[in-house]
């Protein structure tokens, strides 16, 4: 099918699908695509290449959650060569993630996520370089990353939600909280305590969850009738936001869409301390639950927006919050200054917005050019549509007539197809530059080889230093991202290590031995590239045995990997580092212990037997 007949059949589907739920919003105002497209030269001026040439590194580390692959991954911008993955929510036998006990211990027994949301934590409204935080909306977790190491450190498990969606950490003056979205409503608590409410979805309720950033532990929730659904933290440490669609409370497609409007709703974070301290709460699972619902709670700010709306997105002079329509062809644009009085009551919530500008058909996320432009994605249409914040504020005050020129319109971009998340490079912070756009389109149809019934995502890199937005390099990703962060290299790089700290481990082993208390047998053993410090280990079958590997190698990117064949044993040591796992030897026999990670000339002979007995 070509492009342009598939994009037809989307946006017929899509009003098609509208219809059905009684969708109308927006309908009076919307403008055909073409409308848009006649301001739009194929090819901006932008003069970028994406070429980085053999030996020479990437501008920009990437970081693009996973989805439904549990993951987070590292690549280089503008290549978009992906350099590393980082295993978080999933079982990854490559690094052996899932299988140590070091990671079991983190993800206790649940080896399966869905990351939607990478964010790096903050100093002075800009990236400090010390973690990354992403979300698991499958089973409702938090995940750090320490950026020293790349690796997963921390995991919080959330109580009380399901859909745990948008996450935002503070901007401002650092990172103390997080903010987690539960994007469906469910009884609190959801348990057989609380049998009754199973069936009532007046009594299911959403949560903003608060969580400490560097214990990462819950500082508490804030209950609400509505959903929340994507996140924003502003840059003064004042406010955090949620968009909700389903203010309904619905339980079906229709019933989240039956009123004309929603909620962008904001959180006082000045008043939650104060209700924090004041004792103002109630504790359910161990959780303080702050109430935050409509006309029962100071702490709470209701924005009305057009009917289900996606993404909310602050711009980097921290002025504007940017909330997408979804269904409504339409942005929202609220000014953070105005807050205040709206707490206050001195002006009415809807009074905080400056502008409605049109963009096109399923508008979704905006990222900014940090030169008073925004970017926002447009998911029916397929499209990136560049606009001029001010202009849109502008012809707001003019009045409808010069609204509908679309003076704020700068460019439409089509991609390729069906388009997420945005990203421009260091967007979400103070230091927005402008230079590359990452579109995360979620299909890639026909761009790349066939490679059968499930094809990889296309994430198209555009060059945004000019006018126009300019496509230079279509890169398939395998399942799922959802979002992408872009950090300039200067203040990533200075801060990654190459080898751990030795004894950050409180195991790391310097003397091989064998120790057998009962039942239990534990085996110290350093690697050493191309020896295992023990040349055998003997047990009997049905000891429960640990074996604890330190690799002393300090050579930059020798790793080690420990493999015990048919025992399903597979991890990967970097220099300096140590792991350990423990399983039964329930299978007599003799058993290659062997290294995987190619590691010398010998690497073939870096071996050794666990020998169970009978
Ligand atoms: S998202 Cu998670 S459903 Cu628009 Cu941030 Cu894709
Ligand atoms: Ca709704």
């Amino acid at each position: 099918m070509s492009e342009k007949k598939s994009n037809k059949l989307n946006r017929r589907n899509f009003l098609k699908a509208a219809g059905a739920a009684g969708i109308v919003a927006g309908a009076g105002v919307m403008l055909p695509k073409d409308a848009l497209m006649a301001r739009s030269e194929k090819g901006g001026k932008g003069k970028m290449s994406f070429h980085v040439p053999p030996g020479k590194l990437d501008d920009y580390y990437g970081f693009w959650s996973g989805g439904h692959s549990g993951e987070v991954r590292i690549i280089g911008v503008p290549s978009m060569r992906e350099i590393h993955r980082i295993p978080v929510f999933n079982m990854d036998v490559g690094s052996g993630w899932g299988v140590t006990n070091e990671s079991k211990k983190l993800l206790r027994g649940r080896a399966a996520g869905d990351t939607h949301h990478v964010h790096g934590s903050y100093k002075d409204g800009t990236y400090d370089a010390k973690y990354l935080f992403v979300n698991d909306k499958l089973n409702n977790r938090v995940a750090r990353i320490r950026i020293d190491y790349m690796e997963v450190d921390a995991i919080v498990e959330i109580p009380n939600i399901q859909g745990a969606h948008g996450l935002f950490p503070q901007r401002y003056p650092k990172t103390e909280w997080l903010v987690v979205n539960s994007e469906f409503q469910t009884p609190v608590p959801n348990d057989a305590t609380n049998r009754k409410a199973f069936n009532n979805p007046q009594e299911y309720y959403g949560m903003h969850t608060i969580i400490d950033a560097e214990r990462m532990a819950i500082v508490c929730q804030i209950k609400l009738d509505e959903n929340c659904d994507l996140a924003a933290t502003d840059y003064k440490g004042k406010y955090s936001m949620c968009t909700s669609y389903n203010i309904e409370k619905g339980v079906t497609i229709s019933e989240m869409l039956a009123s004309d409007f929603d909620y962008l709703i904001v959180f006082n974070w000045k008043r939650i301390k104060k209700a924090l301290a004041a004792g103002k709460y109630d504790r359910v699972n161990g959780v303080k639950i702050l109430e935050g619902r409509k006309g029962k709670s100071d702490l709470t700010l209701r924005i009305p927006v057009p009917k289900n709306p996606h993404g909310v997105n602050i711009s980097p002079d921290g002025k504007y919050a940017v909330c997408c329509g979804k269904v409504s062809p339409t942005t929202t644009v609220v000014e953070l200054d105005r807050l205040d009085d709206a707490f206050a009551g001195k002006i009415k919530p809807e009074e905080c917005i400056v502008a409605q500008p049109y963009v096109g058909l399923g508008p979704l996320h905006t990222t900014f050019d940090g030169r008073g432009n925004a970017i926002t994605s447009i998911f029916i249409d397929s499209t990136n549509v560049k606009w001029n914040i001010a202009k849109a504020i502008e012809a707001e005050k003019m009045g409808e007539e010069a609204k509908k020129k679309n003076p704020h319109i700068v460019d439409v971009l089509d991609i390729h197809y069906q388009v997420g998340h945005i990203m421009a490079s260091m967007a979400e912070t103070k230091e927005a530059d402008g230079k590359w756009l990452v579109s995360l389109n979620k299909i890639s149809k026909d761009r790349f080889l066939n490679v059968g019934p499930l094809k990889p995502e296309n994430d198209q890199l555009i060059d945004i230093t000019g006018e126009k937005l300019r496509l230079v390099h279509d890169s398939p990703t395998y399942i799922e991202p959802h979002d992408c962060l872009m950090i300039r290299r200067d203040i990533i790089e200075p801060h990654v290590k190459h080898r751990v700290e030795m004894f950050e481990h409180p195991l790391a082993v310097t003397k091989n031995s064998i120790e057998r208390k009962g039942n239990k047998v534990i085996v110290r053993m350093t690697a050493n590239a191309p020896i295992f410090g023990l040349q055998e280990v003997k047990l009997k079958q049905g000891n429960v045995v640990t074996f604890i590997v330190t690799n002393h190698d300090e050579i930059v990117d020798l790793s080690n990997g420990v493999a015990i064949s048919n025992y399903n044993i597979n991890f990967v040591i970097g220099p300096q580092q140590t792991k350990s796992v423990t399983f039964t030897a329930d299978k007599p026999g003799v058993f290659w212990v062997y290294c995987t990670n190619f590691c010398h000339a010998l690497h073939l002979e870096m071996r050794m037997r666990f020998i169970v007995e009978v």
